[in-house]
This record gives structure tokens, sequence and C-alpha cells, in this order.
């Protein structure tokens, strides 16, 4: 996959150097935020791929600015989005695939988006609905950025960029929904395996992205992925998949010590946890059901152009389609990983890290 990027990627290089340096932009300008993960954060990457994880139809965007589609997995505004807007930004930084061949330099050192719908830590994740840009990927894309903008500026005030800027993750659910048949659920062996696997392979990639240089983690743990719509309708009382909330949890805690060993083993490196799965979103009217799709919670299939109903008043919603927030939700939730309180955000929440 690497290899097949290689064209673009040499691109995306030469308009590096032929861009003016981010010191133009002036000492006031504020670091930039780099957005590594899934859906939850994609901004359009997927519209680039060869893949059925893909939104950039209606109803998708029909609460964005212009109501139309751009390939986030939601009705408007998503968690990538609204966090950009707390640091400064107007919304997330443009996706990694959609700078290819265009004149981006202005944006560019505000940050970029590589996140994929799909993707997951491990290489295989959500290939069952064809390419994605797996974790790794991402941050081979990332060295590639940071490569071209060394020639420009050269590595002190590279590194010295890297080191304010803000490196937000979301990733996991997709491994552990694809590793887990409902009608098999795994024991508790089993589970403890999984995470384990996934929490060590996260660790290197962090690690990954420490030794080029970035410092400050933002990084969000897994909610009760039990809950979401696509699980909810499999469960014949219409309540939650537990034993997919309790490997979720599971993930959260090895993840929370993970982060921690992190901290103390790597020099002057940050970090804050979004617990998820503690957090308890109040206030909508429609917890369950999703405003677009078909079937059970209209979480049996996927929210289409035609197949689907569509609620009427999505900010009601909890859940857009079968997987994904509102943008409402989007909103709630980036708050409190913002503002929030220890309980939510552990050591120390997202503000207190951006402002470190
Ligand atoms: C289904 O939901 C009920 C609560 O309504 C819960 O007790 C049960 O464990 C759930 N079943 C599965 C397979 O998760
Ligand atoms: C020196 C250096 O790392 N240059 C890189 C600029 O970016 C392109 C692709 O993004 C790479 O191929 C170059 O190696």
């Amino acid at each position: 996959m690497a290899a097949y990027w290689s064209g673009p990627l040499l691109v995306l290089g030469l308009l590096i150097l032929q861009s003016p340096s981010w010191a133009v932009q002036g000492d006031d300008a504020p670091p930039p935020v780099f957005f590594f993960g899934d859906s939850i954060l994609d901004v359009g990457n997927n519209n680039y791929l060869d893949t059925q994880a893909k939104v950039n139809v209606t109803p998708y965007g029909i609460d964005f600015p212009g109501g139309r589609p751009t390939g986030r997995f939601t009705n408007g505004l998503n968690i990538a989005d609204f966090l950009a807007m707390e640091v400064g930004l107007k919304r997330s930084p443009p996706a990694f695939l959609s700078l290819v061949g265009r004149d981006f330099h202005k944006r560019v050192f505000q940050g970029v988006n590589f996140a994929s719908g799909g993707s997951g830590i491990l290489e295989k994740t959500g290939s069952i609905f064809g390419q994605n840009l797996p974790l790794s990927l991402q941050i081979f894309q990332f060295t590639t950025v940071y490569n071209n903008c060394t020639i420009r500026v050269g590595e002190a005030q590279a590194q010295a960029m890297l080191a304010n800027s803000l490196f937000f993750i979301s990733t996991g659910s997709n491994d552990i929904m694809q590793n887990f048949n409902p009608s098999n659920p795994p024991t508790s062996d089993q589970k403890d395996e999984l995470v384990a696997t996934l929490a060590s392979t996260y660790k290197a990639h962090l690690q990954e992205l420490y030794n080029i240089g970035a410092r400050k983690f933002a990084i969000l743990g897994l909610s009760k992925i039990g809950c979401i719509p696509s699980q909810r309708w499999q469960n014949e009382t219409g309540g939650c998949m537990e034993e997919l909330n309790d490997v979720a949890l599971r993930f959260d805690n090895v993840m929370e010590n993970v982060m921690c060993q992190l901290s103390s083993e790597l020099s002057g490196m940050k970090y804050s946890f979004y617990v998820g799965f503690d957090v308890f979103l109040d206030g909508f009217a429609e917890m369950e059901i999703a405003c677009c799709g078909s079937g059970k919670f209209n979480g049996e299939a996927p929210c289409s152009p035609k197949a689907s109903s569509l609620c009427a008043e999505r900010r009601d919603y909890y859940y857009w389609d079968a997987y994904h927030p509102t943008q409402t939700t989007a909103r709630m939730v980036v708050d409190v990983m913002y503002n929030g309180s220890p309980q939510y955000v552990v050591p120390i929440n997202f503000k207190q890290l951006w402002m470190s």
C-alpha cells in the first residue's frame, strides 16, 4: 500500500518544497494539530479510496455548511472539527489525500488530518470494506509531510513545532468489532489476548510518533460500542451487546496504563486520555435509534440516499447512523474532552495538554 501511494506522495513533497516556509505565518500562529485514526475523525480521506466505507453522498453532510457531503461520517461537523475549533481553527485541517496535487501550503501548517474510516490499529482491520489507511500508513504519510517541512525550515525549527503540536488519535473500535462474533463471544482470556495485541501495537505506533518528534498526545478511549445501533439491533431484548462493551472497557483500562507507562519511559511525553467508556451524555430525546438507516434501531443497514429513513429532529438524536454520533453529540464529546474533569480525561484534559 505504501508503494501504491508513493506517486501522489512525491507530488505533495514537491509542492511543499515550492511553498513558503511556515515562518512567514508569523509567530502568533497556533501550532499545528494532526489527526489520526478512524471514521470518528475522517474528513474526507476515504473519498479518495476504493472502499464501501465512503460517505460522500447525502444525507451525510446535511447540516454541514452548505448542506453538502464531505466524507465526514456524520450529518455535519465531526469531533475533529470541534476539537480544531477549540484550538482556534475554523474546522479540521484538510484530509491528507485531498492535499495531493493541490496548492495547499497556506493551510498545511495548521495541521493535516490522516484519519480514514474503517481503519484500525491492525493492518488488516477494515479490509472487509475495501481500502483504508491503517494507522501505520497514516504515520508513514505524516513522516513524509514532516521530512519535507524539515527541508524547508531546518530540523531545529521543525522539531520545535512538533513538540508543540497536538496529536489527536481515535482508533481501536473497528479492530474490536471486527474481531468479535456475537454468536460465539470470546472467553475472558481471549478478550484479554485481543486487547493485549491491540495495546502493544498501538503503543509501538505512539512510540514511532514520539521518535519523529511528537510530544503531546490526545487519545480517545472507546465508548460503549456495544450500544451503537449496529450492535444493539442484534440483541433480542434491544439492550446493548454487553460482551462488546466489556472488551471496550478492558481496552480503555489497558490503554490508560499504556499511556501512563509511555509518559514515564519517554522523556517530555505528555498525554491526555479520554475515558470514553465512563462518559454519559444527557439531553437527547433518542439515545438508541440512529437518525439515518433502516431496520431495527435504524442499525441493520447503512445510511444511504435511497434506502434509509431520516429522522426529523437531528439534534435530538445521539446516533447519526448505525455507527457514528451526530454533530450535536460530537460537539458535546469535544466539550468533555477539552474541558472535562479528571473523571473523564486523565490525567489532564485536552485544553491543559494544549496549553502545557
Ligand atoms: C441484551 O440486553 C440485555 C438487557 O436488555 C442484557 O441483559 C443482555 O446481556 C444483552 N445480551 C447480550 C448478548 O449482550
Ligand atoms: C527529504 C524528504 O524526505 N523528501 C520527501 C518529501 O516528500 C516526498 C513524498 O511526500 C518524499 O518522497 C520525499 O522523500
